[in-house]
């Protein structure tokens, strides 16, 4: 397991190019490390990340939005193979709520705040906010925060499903990393085509995920694991996975 966290207090975390650019290129390396079985990312007490870095936003024209290297990095981070889980306390604004939606499971503190604010600059969120807060909050919350720019609490996106978990503010990352912690136990290989055929669900009408998981599901009974997980259970022991 590896723990990532953002660190640039001095502008709450706000996401600029080069931090982007670590994160994507951290997880490009973790994704060929076979010890790391899953990512948590984090922030601080005061912020998760309030957002991409608006002072480097100002020097950028259309030509210099069309060519930003962050959409390269976005794409990266939202193919890591592996789970990511997001250990969110304070602001997770713009940017941020966005980082936080690439991750697969969202922990958050009791005083975290989602929020899509960039309608107050004049803009609109740009690193897949409208498509993948819609789809985690249904479109009537999606369009009242996109819209409004206004946050959400905690505890309003547990109800609508956007984090699967609320804690105490100082438990968060220890709850994120025993998550993690009980994911690395598990076979890697199943893990991944989990997480792969997932997040397929949010692209395909249901025959074609059904399809497309059926066809996973094949391809893990090739593997050792699956024998060793099945052996493992009928000798009444832990299985001994290897990852192949
Ligand atoms: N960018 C740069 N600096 C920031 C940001 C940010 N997003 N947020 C806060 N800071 C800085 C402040 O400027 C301030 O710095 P300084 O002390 O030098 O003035 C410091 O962090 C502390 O902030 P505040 O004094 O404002 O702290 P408050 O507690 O008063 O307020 C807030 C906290 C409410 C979070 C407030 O800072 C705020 O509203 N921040 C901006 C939130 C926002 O609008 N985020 C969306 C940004 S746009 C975006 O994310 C688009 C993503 C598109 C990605 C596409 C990529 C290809």
């Amino acid at each position: 397991m590896l723990t990532l966290t953002l660190h640039r207090p001095e502008a709450l975390n706000a996401l600029n190019t080069a931090l982007l650019g670590e994160l994507a290129d951290i997880l490009d390396q973790s994704a060929q490390d076979d010890r790391i079985a899953a990512v948590v990312i984090t922030g601080s007490q005061r912020a998760f990340a309030a957002g991409a870095d608006i002072k480097e936003m100002a020097t950028l024209d259309a030509v210099g939005v069309l060519q930003d290297p962050r959409v390269g990095y976005w794409k990266r981070i939202s193919q890591f193979p592996k789970p990511i889980i997001a250990a969110v306390n304070g602001f997770a604004l713009g940017g941020g709520c966005e980082l936080a939606m690439h991750a697969d499971i969202l922990i958050a503190g009791h005083q975290a705040q989602f929020g899509q604010p960039e309608i107050n600059l004049g803009i609109i969120p740009g690193a897949g906010g409208t498509q993948r807060l819609l789809r985690a909050v249904g479109k009537s919350t999606a369009m009242q925060m996109v819209l409004t720019g206004e946050p959400i609490s905690a505890q309003r996106a547990y109800e609508a499903g956007l984090i699967s978990e609320i804690t105490q503010a100082e438990l968060t990352l220890e709850r994120a990393q025993s998550i993690a912690r009980t994911i690395a136990r598990k076979a890697p290989l199943a893990v991944q085509q989990a997480k792969d055929v997932l997040l397929k669900a949010l692209d395909m009408d249901l025959a074609t995920g059904l399809q497309y998981e059926r066809k996973a599901f094949t391809l893990l009974a090739a593997t050792q694991d699956r024998n060793e997980g099945i052996q493992a259970f009928m000798e009444k022991r832990q299985p001994l996975y290897k990852g192949c």
